[in-house]
């Protein structure tokens, strides 16, 4: 372990303190601290991660995904809402589209979540879309655990991408909401089947106005579509629900549907089981992330990249060739 100074040591205490009492001031700074891609902040941010562990796992965490637009955001908005007016405490962490590129907002976009963020058993957390991985920030699953330190027992986290390409973001969460819209399972038959297999409730989203028949029928096609997949898991078979995340519509419906099928993990026994390999399998995704930063800052490596890989793109020198020369300057 990295040795820190007399003074790191009194800030890493006052962060762990503070998020373990609930302070959603110290919680913020922890999450930036996490955040951080500092070098000295990182060593510092693990210990305190390692200071809270004991604190955390006891969530519910809950993924949520779809096509930009869908309804993620009013979505989490109305349930997250929902839910602290039965006592839940509920963290959202949340990708900020509005800190990508374009700086507007796209769709009509409700990342702000202006509602639930002013009540006093919730806390929203966007990260910056800069460097999104699979669906998810760089360091959601860290800002998930220390959430759930602070005591937020319900931990929502709004993702962005499709289907298979969200992998870390299906893989740091016990239950996988896939939001769809009415009417578009036709003209998306190719993504279909990947987002289908991701889910463990389906919600179709948007049940409001004239769209309502459309949404029961989008719902119906869906469910058909599941019957013929295998399933992913033995205790549990997809369900799908029809909602508005406007109007309120079937939301206590999915809400029911989502505790079920965490009932069913913990039924079956596969509940710390699978947290445990999702665990690993994030320390091998830091393991690489960490051996990538290391390659790509490492100097000698830094002076041959260029003119290698141009070299392999005019197909010059073998990838291969390449790859050993790089490793090689990486090693000595
Ligand atoms: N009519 C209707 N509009 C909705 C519903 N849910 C979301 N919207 C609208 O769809 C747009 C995109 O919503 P947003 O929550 O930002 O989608 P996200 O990109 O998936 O997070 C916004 O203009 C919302 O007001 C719904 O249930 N019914
Ligand atoms: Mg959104």
């Amino acid at each position: 372990m990295d040795q820190i100074s007399d003074q790191e040591e009194a800030r890493l205490r006052r962060l762990a303190d503070g998020v373990l009492a609930g302070d959603r001031t110290q919680l913020a700074r922890a999450i930036t601290l996490v955040e951080s891609t500092r070098r000295e902040d990182e060593a510092l941010a693990q210990q305190l991660l390692k200071a809270v562990l004991p604190a955390t796992g006891k969530s519910h965490r809950i993924g949520v995904s779809g096509v930009p637009g869908v309804g993620k955001s009013t979505l989490i908005e109305r349930l997250g809402g929902q839910l602290v007016d039965k006592g839940h405490r509920v963290a959202v962490l949340a990708v900020d589209p509005s800190s990508a590129l374009t700086g507007g907002s796209i769709l009509g976009d409700k990342s702000r979540m202006d509602t639930l963020a002013r009540r006093e058993g919730a806390f929203i957390r966007p990260s910056p879309s800069a460097a999104t991985l699979g669906g998810v920030a760089r360091r959601t699953r860290e800002t998930l655990l220390l959430c759930e330190a602070a005591g937020f027992d319900i931990v929502l986290v709004e993702t962005v991408g499709v289907g298979q390409s969200e992998t870390a973001a299906r893989d740091m969460v016990d239950t996988f909401v896939v939001l769809l819209l009415p009417g578009a399972g036709d003209e998306l038959q190719g993504i279909k089947k990947g987002i289908l297999e991701v889910g463990d409730v389906l919600a179709v989203n948007k049940a409001d106005g004239e769209r309502v028949a459309l949404a029961r029928a989008a719902a119906r096609d869906h469910e058909a579509a599941l019957r013929y997949l295998r399933p992913r898991d033995q205790h549990w078979a997809p369900t799908t629900v029809v909602v508005s995340a406007e109007t309120g519509s079937g939301m206590e419906e999915l809400w029911g549907n989502i505790q079920q099928h965490r009932a069913s993990l913990v039924e079956a026994g596969v509940l710390e089981r699978r947290r445990g390999e999702q665990a690993s399998r994030w320390m091998w995704s830091i393991i690489e992330e960490r051996l990538m930063t290391g390659f790509r800052d490492h100097g000698e490596v830094r002076r041959l990249l260029e003119a290698l890989e141009a070299d392999v793109e005019r197909g010059t020198l073998p990838p291969g060739a390449a790859a050993d020369r790089l490793l090689r300057a990486y090693r000595s």
